[in-house]
């Protein structure tokens, strides 16, 4: 599918998907030459709008859930508290060709608003399935894996568990993301309490549920987003978690045990004047080094140091010849 999604922030009560049509026909087509025609054909096709389930609409994903070579697309809604996907059969391009599946429209049984705000897809269980793993935002059971069954249409196959309940209904799991963070080839969760203000991982041991937290940072305020990858290439993952109040982004990296809250080490990439948000990591430029990608909540002019991540952290290596710091 040459669909180029709209996801992230969108409208509450929509689900909407924007194919660029002119990438369909041409094929080729790269996101730059999408980006700089002067006749763009975006059209919208509108997928949802059934209030129970998109109330509150805050995260959606595309992802080959089932690896029939068709994307589905991962959904959460905090205030209908779901989660759900929908798969199309035949042309995307057509509105009666979408299905939505309903994997869970209760994530946080007994609470009505403030749920289900961000998704992991990711195989936790080591069967060869991506699965499901969501963040439950001012509830008791923070992060809630449903595992995915053979046939993903099969709604009542898809298993819960509880990956970590904190205890702690003020706090809340607001984000998460996925990796394997002590490098023993079991994905684990990093996880991140705004409210809280705290980010840590918990390890996937191979345990059904119930896995050990780890508290990487409880000296942030109102963290955001989390993301784990190699930033340095050494070959072992770290994280990086933006915070709103700080106006930073952090970088979070360890050296021996990482179930041991000392040996994190903690550095700030930078102090700003704005809020960053929303982080993506990819390789921008393609030079094998990764890049940091985020949104600006409060908005106030583009600073100069918006694209400076890589020289800020291979300034960091540059200068202690080995690791950051
Ligand atoms: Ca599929
Ligand atoms: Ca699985
Ligand atoms: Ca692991
Ligand atoms: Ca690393």
């Amino acid at each position: 599918m040459s669909a180029i999604l709209h996801g992230g922030w969108m409208s509450s009560l929509v689900l909407a998907v924007f194919l660029n049509l002119a990438a369909v026909g041409a094929g080729a087509l790269t996101l730059e030459d999408a980006l700089n025609s002067e006749d763009l054909a975006w059209t919208r096709i509108q997928i949802d709008d059934e209030y129970a389930y998109t109330n509150g609409a805050h995260n959606i994903l595309p992802y080959d859930l089932d690896g029939d070579g068709r994307y589905e697309l991962v959904a959460n809604a905090y205030r209908a508290d779901s989660l759900q996907f929908y798969q199309h059969s035949g042309n995307p391009t057509e509105v009666s060709n979408w299905t939505r599946y309903v994997i869970d429209d209760d994530i946080s049984p007994g609470n009505n608003h403030s749920a289900a705000h961000y998704t992991a897809i990711v195989d936790i269980n080591g069967d060869g399935r991506v699965d499901l793993v969501s963040a439950e935002n001012t509830e008791d059971e923070d992060v809630v894996a449903y595992l995915a069954p053979v046939d993903i249409t099969n709604l009542g196959a898809w298993e819960r568990r509880v990956l970590y309940n904190s205890g702690n209904s003020s706090w809340g799991a607001y984000h998460i993301d996925s990796g394997d963070v002590d490098g023993n080839d079991t994905n684990d969760i990093a996880v991140l309490m705004r409210y809280g203000n705290r980010i840590g991982w918990l390890n996937n041991d191979g345990s059904e549920a119930d896995w050990d937290v780890t508290w990487v940072d409880t000296d942030i305020t109102q963290p955001f987003n989390v993301k784990i990858a190699d930033f340095n290439n050494d070959g072992q993952n770290d994280m990086i978690a933006s915070s709103i109040t700080d106006s930073k982004v952090y970088l979070y990296t360890y050296s021996g045990d990482p179930g041991n809250e000392a040996n994190w080490s903690r550095y700030s990439l930078g102090q700003f004047s704005y809020d960053p948000l929303t982080l993506h990591v990819e390789d921008l430029d393609r030079d094998g080094d990764l890049d940091i990608l985020f949104a600006d909540h409060q908005y106030h002019e583009m600073p100069d140091d918006f694209y400076l991540w890589k020289i800020l952290i291979r300034t960091r290596l540059k200068r202690n010849g080995h690791g950051i710091g």
